[in-house]
């Protein structure tokens, strides 16, 4: 696909950070080991990517926004436009030593998300989208899958940790989805799971109070790749709400029937 000056630039920022977090991950294995863990060198890790990213992406873009996992938010003097980072998806599983993990970044115009990529560099996985160019996985093209029926359908979720309130909510979900599919996966990275719906690995996804860096860029490659999407409550925005539905054609509304049903 040929992407913008925009969606080239995030790719660049993207593959640099996952660079740096590459070499990381290894240390975190040895770091296993000691007593201290590696949690702090895990965080230092994350701010790091960010700074990696923020310097690409607003040394060539010094107007845009910026929505950080990390450095938080931060006005630029173009209003309507801004990225949104999560420098590392899927911290609990770095700092495991899993290899299931991402860079995040979004382009967002207007309040709609324009472009997307999601690195996973553990796998040298590359799926970026930009609005109405479809959606890819390194060079190849991302469809969601054509899986009809429920009980043949995989889900995935994210499982809230720490006593998040959304706990109870999301077990009931469970509750309910579980006897009706084929499984549900968590895995860990809301980024990854977005994208492997886009590359029809699963039929769909939902997850309850996660932020707008989760989820971004996975958005637009859920709806370039042939997918729906919307909010867990109706009407609600899902940014604001923090919960989302994200589906093939066919899954789409049967899962919303399901997961908005009242407690
Ligand atoms: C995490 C997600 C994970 C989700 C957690 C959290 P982090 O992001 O991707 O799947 O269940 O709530 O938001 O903290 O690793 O960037």
């Amino acid at each position: 696909m040929q992407g913008s000056a925009n969606l080239n630039l995030m790719i660049k920022a993207a593959r640099k950070a996952g660079r740096s977090l590459v070499k990381d991950f290894r240390e975190v294995e040895n770091l296993q080991v000691s007593s201290k863990g590696p949690g702090d060198f895990v965080s230092k890790a994350d701010r790091e990517a960010e700074r990696i990213i923020k310097e690409e992406l607003r040394g060539a873009r010094p107007s845009y926004g910026w929505l950080g996992e990390e450095t938080g938010e931060d006005a630029g003097e173009d209003p309507t436009r801004r990225w949104i980072v999560d420098p590392l998806d899927g911290t609990t599983n770095f700092l495991h030593g899993l290899p299931h993990w991402a860079v995040s970044i979004a382009l967002e115009h207007k309040g709609e998300v324009v472009a997307g990529v999601i690195f996973d560099a553990a796998k040298d996985e590359l799926y970026y989208a930009e609005k109405g160019l479809g959606a890819f996985m390194n060079e190849t093209r991302l469809r969601v899958s054509g899986r009809r029926n429920m009980i043949e359908a995989i889900f995935a979720t994210g499982v809230p940790f720490g006593g998040k309130s959304t706990l109870p909510a999301t077990l009931q979900d469970l509750a309910r989805l579980m006897p009706v599919c084929a499984g549900v996966r968590r895995f860990g990275s809301a980024a990854l799971d977005l994208a492997y719906v886009a590359a029809g690995r699963y039929e769909g996804y939902w997850e309850r109070g996660i932020n707008p860096w989760d989820m971004a860029a996975g958005l637009i490659l859920v709806k370039e790749a042939g997918g729906f999407i919307g909010p867990v409550r109706e009407g609600r925005d899902i940014f604001e709400s923090g919960s989302v539905i994200a589906a093939n054609a066919e899954m789409f509304e049967p899962m919303c029937k399901i997961l908005r049903q009242p407690a």
